[in-house]
């Protein structure tokens, strides 16, 4: 007799030949037939039972991002499906691999509009760089196996609708075979010695160089320190690439715009000539930020984004690692400029300030910039930060530490809230061994908070910091700039420990300085066992600091104004740019325009 083999369990073996380790997903009738094939596969892949479609979702997308492989979930016909759509937007919006599986009615119910059933490929025709609705059950392994390959060929997210019998159906046990040994990406082109020569021109010519560093450029950053100092270039990093550089370097400016830190947006405002690596920062062009800036060199490795947002000199469609070695054996060292020292200063000065919140002790109320301290305190080499939209955003572009091995994800161009614990969670799965922290505001967490059920019922020891200041800060500081008044952007604080607990989680409440070490010592030693943990800090509401709309330039604001900022703010330390441009007899130019909403 010929051998066979369900259609969906062919299906699954597909996903683990290309090294699927994990799939995320709620089963209902339209999907059975995966659930069925999932239990039959048990050994080999672990089905990870989420209590939202969109945290399974969502975790895919982050375990791409944390992994660079592909992240797969699914949802039953219907609503299971659509509520994958913010993390599949997610994907899509960062350009990382993801597969989606969606159930559908089986075939003799299909086109019937019978019950959940419905013409599903529109809604997924938007999201997804392949999307197709499955016909037999003989070509179900092989659609999986070409979702995957789009997928990965062309960053992005892959869908396929199954209707439910046929991964029932049999199938010939040697009739499919997959891509996943065969596979090979794209590698990417080394830099022309011209190509080089030419930047090497440009840069040794600038006044004012500045590197500017993307994602792209990730796994580049001892390199681009070498170079950094070699051209006496500070760099500066887009908010997704705040992991990229060690911190502690002194030339690291951060990131710019609102996510941000001031002396990037100092820097970037008064550079002459950027060396862009990597990177397409979407607020380049809204905010006019390279208004000053007279030659740009871009390096990347996607010809769509080459001169997109920006007058551009020198292109180079290449891989950033191997530019940044070719431009080091290559470029003079430059003797130590003015531009970088002014640049060095300000740093420093931004040191100055954000030790000084971190380390404020005075204060009776808790601060979200204790918190970090707190933090920083206990983080371990190879932790990983799951970082929601929101403040947390921001702040922990600011005032998280990052070393070296460290990685730093959110959700980049889509920023869904949401999107710290489901990443938490697919860190975790993905790197058992290493610290796992999520961070979030409270909005973001209580929109996914019933997932922390799935990281007790996994045993995943991730600990969960949620700042709860009861509003949606980072758009309440919006509307003070752009509103008459407010409106929505303040809420009733939820209880987080207490709901922590009720889920089998430790949960801490903090509420004052005092108890914020010794909680914090005490969730990593839980976590560390294997243990969830939630810490409910109870921060106050206070804005942090503007750095895209500072109030600091004497030749722009008046005394006064100047010191109602510096109070606001509890930026008292902090110094105008021109001080240090001024040190150093160089001029400054205007600051960036605001742009975005
Ligand atoms: C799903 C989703 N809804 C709305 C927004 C708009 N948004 C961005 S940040 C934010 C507020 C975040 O509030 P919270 O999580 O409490 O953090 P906080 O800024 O207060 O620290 C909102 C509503 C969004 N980015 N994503
Ligand atoms: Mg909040």
């Amino acid at each position: 007799m010929e051998n066979k083999i369900e259609a969906g369990v062919a299906a699954v073996k597909v996903l683990e030949n290309w090294g699927v380790s994990h799939i995320y997903g709620i089963p209902g009738g339209s999907i059975n037939s995966l659930m069925d094939a999932l239990d039959k596969e048990r050994e080999k892949i672990r089905y990870v039972q989420v209590r939202h479609e969109e945290v399974g979702a969502m975790a895919a997308s982050m375990h791409a991002k944390f992994t660079g492989e592909i992240g797969v979930a699914f949802g039953s016909a219907g609503p299971g499906g659509t509520h994958l759509l913010n993390g599949l937007y997610d994907a899509r919006e960062d350009g990382v691999p993801v597969l989606a599986l969606v159930g559908q009615f089986g075939t003799t119910g299909m086109n019937m509009d019978t019950f959940q059933e419905m013409n599903e490929d529109p809604i997924y025709a938007d999201v997804a760089v392949y999307h197709r609705v499955v016909m037999t059950a003989a070509s179900l392994p092989h659609i999986i196996d070409e979702a995957i390959r789009q997928a990965y060929s062309k960053h992005g997210v892959a869908v396929v609708q199954l209707p439910v019998n046929l991964g029932w159906e049999k199938i010939p046990a040697d009739g499919w075979f997959d891509a996943s040994q065969v596979y090979r990406p794209l590698k990417f082109a080394a830099p022309e010695p011209a190509e080089i020569n030419k930047a090497v021109e440009i840069l040794s010519k600038a006044e004012r160089p500045l590197i500017f560093a993307g994602i792209g450029a990730r796994g580049a950053g001892k390199a681009l320190v070498e170079l950094s100092r070699k051209i006496q270039a500070p760099i500066m990093v887009s908010a997704l690439a705040i992991d990229v550089i060690d911190h502690k370097y002194e030339g690291f400016l951060g990131s710019a715009v609102r996510v941000a830190r001031k002396p990037a947006n100092d820097a970037v405002a008064n550079a002459d000539t950027i060396l862009m690596l990597g990177t397409n920062q979407p607020f380049i062009d809204v905010t006019n930020m390279f208004k000053n800036v007279k030659h740009v060199i871009q390096v990347d490795i996607n010809p769509a984004h080459l001169g997109k947002r920006q007058q551009t000199e020198l292109t180079i469609l290449a891989d950033a690692q191997k530019v940044v070695a070719s431009l080091l054996d290559e470029v003079p060292q430059k003797q130590e400029s003015s531009w970088y020292r002014a640049n060095l200063k300000n740093i420093n000065n931004w040191k100055a300030y954000t030790d000084h919140l971190e380390n404020d002790l005075n204060n009776s109320a808790l601060t979200l910039y204790q918190v970090y301290h707190a933090l920083n305190e206990v983080t371990k080499p190879q932790a990983l930060f799951s970082v929601d939209v929101g403040d947390v955003t921001m702040t922990s572009v600011r005032h998280l530490h990052l070393k070296e091995g460290q990685q730093w994800r959110t959700s980049g161009l889509f920023a869904t809230m949401g999107i710290g614990l489901p990443g938490a969670i697919a860190a975790k799965l993905d790197f058992p061994e290493q610290q796992v922290w999520s961070l979030s505001g409270d909005g973001a967490f209580s929109m996914v908070m019933q997932d922390l059920a799935t990281q007790v019922q996994e045993k995943l020891g991730i600990i969960n910091v949620v700042f709860s200041n009861q509003q949606y800060g980072f758009i309440k500081d919006e509307q003070e700039s752009t509103n008459r008044g407010y409106l929505g952007v303040a809420f009733t604080g939820i209880d987080f420990a207490k709901v922590a607990q009720a889920m089998g989680a430790h949960g801490f409440t903090v509420t004052k300085l005092e108890e914020l070490h010794q909680v914090f010592a005490q969730a990593v030693e839980l976590a560390d066992s294997g243990e969830t943990v939630l810490i409910d800090a109870k921060i106050t509401n206070e804005s942090p600091l503007p750095v895209e709309a500072l109030k600091l330039e004497p030749e722009q604001f008046s005394n006064e104004e100047i010191e109602a900022f510096k109070a606001r703010y509890h930026a008292q330390l902090l110094e105008p740019f021109s001080k240090y441009l001024q040190e150093e007899g160089l001029n400054k130019h205007d600051s960036i325009e605001q742009g975005g909403f």
